[in-house]
């Protein structure tokens, strides 16, 4: 017997439930920690288990992943789903604008434009019917295409129901699905954990996903939606703009870009291109260019379309991101823990905005799997700031005397013997600072800018410093002497000058950069931070035991062990020495009990963009000043700081009178604390 109290506590837990799903993908700022989110789903799942006649589709339990499909039936497009035309420069958009015009005939006020960043997803229909997710479907040719229902249901930015009221009774939204970079990374790496087939892009994996029959497989994968307009409306109607059309979907509980910007004329179009440019590498997922719409559906409607795609939107492309391009060689590089990495020569290419001559290949396992021959046609991608990468063989483009990759038997910069440690892909010289190629990565470690900061000290000096054999350590650069160092190779008096000032000012520096410096594996400048505020002195860390170290946050056994290897090493140790006699000091940090550090008990939430410092770094910053650093705003909160772009974490602080700072207070409370980094 289902009770009137059961029911209604079904229908508020389904309430809840889409409420927070709704602020997490739409509003991007979710309402409660996920432990919390969880345990109603779990509540939800109890209920419907032990009453299934209160299950409905629309459920958020519903979204799991239903049973697989035989295969995909066609769906025909009411609306036909319409092509975009492209433009390759700005010559491009005024050319486009010049049609406009033209078609328009005069207009005394310059044009309004909807700019919208363009995903480089899969382009889907959802037609709701009174306000439920009625059918999913691919845009196929625009005519018709496949009906995705299953899979569509998955994907947890895709309402199953329409918010608020107001809607029309039949109404198709249309959008992107893509999946986000830090997604597609994730997938690929399990994939290469499993020894099976990458893949090539977030595009290609998004269309992978869809393209799932069993879309319980679809459901495991983290892939979005973002809607970009309409087709069948019926019985009811929609705003005049594109602008307010996409505002009045948000209302309805659409996911729409956050970066849409209504602007005006064609310049002003340009503008925005050269601003989303800069940003390009920085956003969490591709884009491939700037969908422009006139904004007006009367001048839409006037102006038609030609051949499927609309007269009134055009898409401004971005320089291309994968290009193909010819493997010269595969070279193998040292780095400065000994791991050997194969690198690939290629012919230069031009691609995501930069010419392209080496790739990281990683290791022999993903030479394996690529297929990789030398003399191969190679896909070559750059997207983001990450480093170019192949990430596929054109086979045929094979040449007749392709050569397969042979992987160094000793250390190509020393002759050391290598290994490849069972549990790692990685193949390693085992030389230690013996081989050249390590002591050369390990002085650049130590002299970059947050390390020893030593301007001046680049990456061809050091290379003839090695090379000469006038440094075979680090503390050997403490030693070096102006006639050495004017023998050197584009090396002048005033630069020999400028150098050993700078080394001179670096032997003053800090417990924490110091150790940064030394490059023990795994010690990053956190880690480093961590270390030097926990044992106080250079002595206290090196003495301390394994157990000690596992006390300090973010030490694991790993790092521990690491640490351990570094302190019992003779030559390490004699190294460190010779640093000090040459005169590094720094002061030693008094060593605070977690209770006595100034924040500690108290509570702060970082929202919003911090420019100067970014969130993670304002966290490990407050953290390390004995604060805890907490997701959501209650009353228990002891401080908000709030960068441009805060959201309700904002309003609910000055709703609850939590006080809130801008980054720049919070920067100037840092340094009274003694915690900047
Ligand atoms: O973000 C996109 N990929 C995007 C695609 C977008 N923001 N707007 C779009 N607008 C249209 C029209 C103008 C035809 C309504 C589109 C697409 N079309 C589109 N996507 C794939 C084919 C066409």
């Amino acid at each position: 017997m289902v009770t009137d109290d059961i029911r209604a506590e079904v229908l508020e837990l389904r309430a809840q439930l889409e409420d927070w799903n709704y602020r997490y993908y739409v509003l991007d700022d979710p309402g409660v920690p996920d432990v919390e989110y969880d345990r109603n789903m779990a509540r939800l799942q109890d209920l419907e288990a032990q009453y299934p006649q209160l299950v409905t589709p629309d459920s958020p339990t519903q979204r799991v992943g239903a049973a697989p499909l035989d295969g995909f039936s066609t769906v025909r497009h009411e609306v036909p789903m319409l092509s975009l035309d492209n433009a390759f420069d700005a010559q491009g958009l005024v050319d486009f604008q010049r049609r406009v015009i033209d078609r328009l005939g005069t207009v005394d006020a310059l044009i309004e434009y909807c700019c919208e960043p363009k995903l480089d997803g899969i382009a889907v229909s959802l037609v709701y019917r009174g306000g439920r997710l009625e059918r999913g479907a691919t845009r196929g040719d625009g005519s018709t295409g496949e009906d995705i229902t299953a899979n569509v249901r998955t994907i947890e930015s895709i309402p199953l129901r329409l918010r608020g009221a107001g809607y029309p009774e039949v109404l198709e939204v249309r959008g992107e699905i893509y999946l986000p970079r830090a997604g597609f990374e994730a997938l690929n790496a399990t994939a290469r954990e499993q020894g099976e087939k990458t893949f090539v892009n977030p595009r290609n994996a998004a269309a992978g996903s869809l393209r799932q029959l069993d879309p319980r497989i679809t459901a495991s994968r983290p892939l979005e939606f973002c809607c970009y307009g309409y087709g069948l409306v019926d019985g009811g109607s929609l705003p005049a703009t594109q602008s307010a059309i996409l505002e009045q979907m948000r209302e309805w509980g659409q996911r729409i870009n956050s970066d849409m910007r209504v602007v005006e004329g064609i310049e002003a179009c340009e503008a925005y291109y050269e601003q989303l440019a800069v940003r390009r590498d920085a956003l969490p997922y591709d884009i491939d260019g700037i969908v422009y719409k006139v904004n007006s559906l009367g001048l839409q409607e006037r102006l038609g379309f030609v051949s499927r795609a609309p007269r009134w939107a055009i898409a401004r492309k971005f320089p291309a991101q994968e290009e193909m391009t010819q493997l010269l060689d595969v070279e193998f590089q040292v780095g400065r823990t000994g791991a050997i990495t194969p690198v690939a020569r290629l012919e230069p290419v031009f691609v995501g905005g930069v010419t392209v001559s080496n790739a990281t290949l990683h290791n022999a396992d993903e030479i394996a799997r690529l297929g990789l021959r030398i003399g191969d046609t190679v896909v070559v991608r750059r997207a983001g700031d990450v480093i170019p990468q192949v990430v596929s063989v054109v086979l045929e483009k094979r040449p007749a005397d392709a050569r397969e990759v042979s992987f160094p038997q000793s250390c190509p910069a020393c002759g050391s013997a290598v290994e490849r440690e069972e549990s790692e892909a990685v193949l390693r010289c085992l030389g230690g600072l013996v081989c050249p190629a390590q002591l050369k990565a390990a002085i650049w470690h130590f002299a970059a800018r947050r390390a020893m900061d030593i301007d001046g000290l680049g990456d061809k000096l050091v290379e003839q410093l090695v090379d000469a054999g006038l440094v075979k350590n680090v503390a050997d650069i403490y030693s070096l002497g102006k006639e050495q160092l004017m023998g050197l190779e584009r090396m002048g008096e005033k630069s020999a000058d400028n150098l050993l000032a700078a080394l001179q000012r670096s032997k003053s520096t800090t417990l924490p950069r110091f150790l940064f410096a030394l490059g023990i594996r795994e010690v990053g400048e956190a880690t480093a931070l961590g270390l030097a505020r926990h044992f106080g002195s250079f002595e206290a860390l090196a003495s301390a035991s394994e157990s000690q170290l596992l006390e300090v946050e973010d030490v694991g056994p790993v790092v521990a062990d690491h640490l351990r290897q570094f302190f019992d090493d003779q030559h390490s140790m004699a190294v460190v020495q010779a640093l000090r006699s040459a005169g590094v000091h720094w002061d030693d940090i008094e060593v605070t009990p977690a209770q006595a550090l100034p924040l500690a008990g108290q509570t702060w939430v970082v929202t919003g963009k911090l420019e100067a410092m970014g969130r993670n770094e304002a966290k490990a910053a407050l953290q390390a000043l004995g604060a805890k650093v907490a997701g959501s705003v209650s009353k228990n909160t002891d401080c908000v700081v709030a960068g441009p772009g805060a959201g309700s974490k904002l309003g609910k602080a000055q709703e609850l009178g939590v006080e809130v700072i801008d980054e720049a207070t919070f920067m100037l409370r840092l340094r009274d604390f003694g915690g900047g980094v």
